[in-house]
């Protein structure tokens, strides 16, 4: 790695060094973030919201046209796979026609009525079988889509003391998950993500990064942890679940989102974007050691209830490139040696310091060189875009429901 200490702040080095790491860097964006989105006392209505998949691909396909760095897109099979396998040609001719890559594929085990008391963990068998027969077929849906992630994430818990037996949930968790293992194709991978709480306010079933790693090994060599940075008790070091993670082997992605409170799905970085430099630090620095692995998927997990969302969704890439090459600043051998020496406020300095550098004049070169817009929000703005989507799209919008009653 070129050594760029706090001294060296030329413009001209900092952006050849972050060149080739800007190159390399990808975040998938969420297809729910194009749709309209709430909170869960209404849905706020946006005229230039997507509806159909068609046009949360052309929104996709907006925002990587003008970041250079978002080529695909998660879905949801419930709300992008209303036909189930029978919608992947139609998926797959969406996906060439926008060139952007079919992502991670979500399986939905909180909407049906049946899942009132849970899914892979509810007490009635014949419900966790309907649950299993819907990731059954999100697994074929992901091998046909060039095997892609499987992406879990449950809802399941309790609200009260005593009402759910937790020790039988674990067990039904695992037969469940052991069954998804079972149907992956080769070189497919399983994701398991967890939550400490919301919807269930008593206990959950997967419920920090300790249970889905259990949870995760017991499935099988092809399932990983997914880390969502909103799903983690105020305090708790999420840098440090990262390291854990990467020392076990364990770390299969992430979801980015900010939040003040909970899990508040707000735009990445916007309320701590230090958190998020140390996050990708972490990763780089275990890559700086382990150039084998193989780098975590990221991927935008946000819900945009107020601002635009094809603007909130350029400015979570763009916010997202910015964090991360401030983290490939980092001078991994220096802080090595400062760490090795116990030089605390020198090595902390050497993280500040990354974090601290502007590259952003960096950013406007790496995209001045490949013909992208150097201000991508302003050239959104002056694209029309929004505005031309919101005519199209505003007569179906404004017959949208905003309330849930
Ligand atoms: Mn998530």
């Amino acid at each position: 790695m070129t050594t760029l200490g706090p001294s060296d702040s030329n413009a001209a080095n900092i952006a050849d060094h972050l060149s080739k790491h800007l190159d390399r860097f990808a975040i998938e964006v969420p297809s729910w973030g194009f749709a309209n989105t709430g909170t869960r006392f209404g849905k706020f209505v946006q005229p230039s919201a997507a509806h159909t998949l068609e046009e949360k691909f052309a929104d996709a396909a907006q925002v990587h046209q003008l970041s250079g760095a978002s080529p695909s897109m998660a879905m949801h099979v419930l709300w992008d796979f209303p036909n189930g396998i029978r919608d992947v040609a139609k998926v797959c001719d969406l996906s060439r026609h926008y060139g952007i890559r079919a992502g991670a594929i979500n399986p939905n085990l909180f909407e049906s009525q049946n899942y009132k008391f849970g899914s892979f963990g509810n007490p009635d068998a014949a419900i966790r079988q309907q649950a299993l027969d819907h990731v059954l077929e999100s697994v074929a849906i992901a091998r046909e889509m060039n095997n892609a992630d499987l992406s879990l994430w449950f809802a399941d818990g309790s609200n009260y003391p005593g009402t759910q037996n937790i020790r039988h949930r674990i067990d039904w968790f695992q037969e469940g998950l052991s069954k998804t293992h079972a149907a992956l194709a080769p070189g497919q991978r399983m994701l398991v993500e967890y939550k400490p709480f919301e919807p269930a306010f008593y206990h959950t079933d997967i419920a920090d990064w300790g249970m889905a790693l259990l949870f995760a090994r017991a499935a099988g060599p092809q399932a990983f942890v997914l880390v969502d940075t909103g799903h983690h008790y105020q305090a708790q070091n999420i840098e440090q679940v990262l390291a854990w993670l990467q020392h076990e082997k364990m770390l299969g992605g992430f979801h980015f989102n900010d939040r003040r409170y909970a899990d508040d799905d707000l735009t990445l970085g916007s309320i701590d974007p230090y958190q998020v430099f140390r996050l990708f630090h972490e990763i780089l620095s275990y890559h700086s050691e382990h150039p084998e692995a193989a780098a975590p998927a990221y991927v935008v997990d946000q819900s945009h209830n107020l601002k635009n969302k094809v603007k909130a969704m350029l400015q979570t890439v763009l916010t997202a490139q910015e964090l991360y090459a401030k983290a490939c600043l980092v001078d991994h051998a220096q802080l090595a040696k400062m760490q090795s020496e116990c030089r605390l406020v020198e090595a902390e300095e050497c993280l500040r310091s990354a974090f601290w550098t502007d590259v952003r004049p960096a950013l406007r070169q790496w995209r001045r060189e490949r013909g992208l817009a150097e201000d991508p929000l302003q050239a959104l703005r002056d694209s029309g875009y929004i505005e031309r989507v919101a005519a199209e799209r505003g007569s179906k919008n404004k017959n949208a429901v905003s309330s849930y009653a």
